[in-house]
């Protein structure tokens, strides 16, 4: 009795418990926690991360990202050269079998031009990766303050 009463009450909190740590799946791939900083009101631009998990045998290649919050969207990653660092764009990013690709502060990252409008804590809004192999696959970017939630969600 004590058990199913436990268990029921770990149904009905598990939503919230689990809220900020959301995931998609497009064929063996495995997308993990997409999320994008809360940016002043004028900043321009935005950055979104997420870590795509490849349960497969076979190599995948991201090839773009859209979303109808900017303009334009772009892969970048971050450069140390001369002491300096930098990102720049790169045109697709290898997600290699059996691996991981990190999409993090700091290294790869989706970057967002021409925002729309202010993206706000909380909220959550529409991505849609295109896969070589998956092909296309729409996730759920939420918009946090600080990445602390998304850290937490990578402790398993
Ligand atoms: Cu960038």
């Amino acid at each position: 009795m004590l058990l199913k009463k436990t268990l029921l009450l770990i149904a009905l909190l598990a939503p919230w418990l689990f809220a900020s740590a959301h995931d998609y799946q497009a064929g063996e791939l495995h997308i993990e926690h997409p999320w994008s900083r809360e940016m002043p009101p004028v900043a321009p631009t935005a950055a979104v991360y997420f870590v795509v998990h490849n349960k497969g045998s076979q190599a995948d290649r991201l090839l773009g990202a859209q979303t109808p919050v900017a303009g334009k969207a772009e892969f970048h990653e971050h450069l140390h050269a001369d002491g300096l660092m930098k990102m720049q764009q790169v045109q697709t990013v290898d997600i290699p079998a059996g691996g991981e690709v990190r999409f993090a502060p700091m290294a790869y990252h989706v970057m967002l031009f021409d925002l729309k409008r202010q993206l706000q804590d909380g909220e959550r809004f529409p991505l849609t990766l295109t896969f070589e192999k998956a092909g296309a696959v729409q996730v759920g970017v939420t918009v946090q303050k600080e990445p602390q939630a998304d850290d937490a969600a990578h402790q398993h």
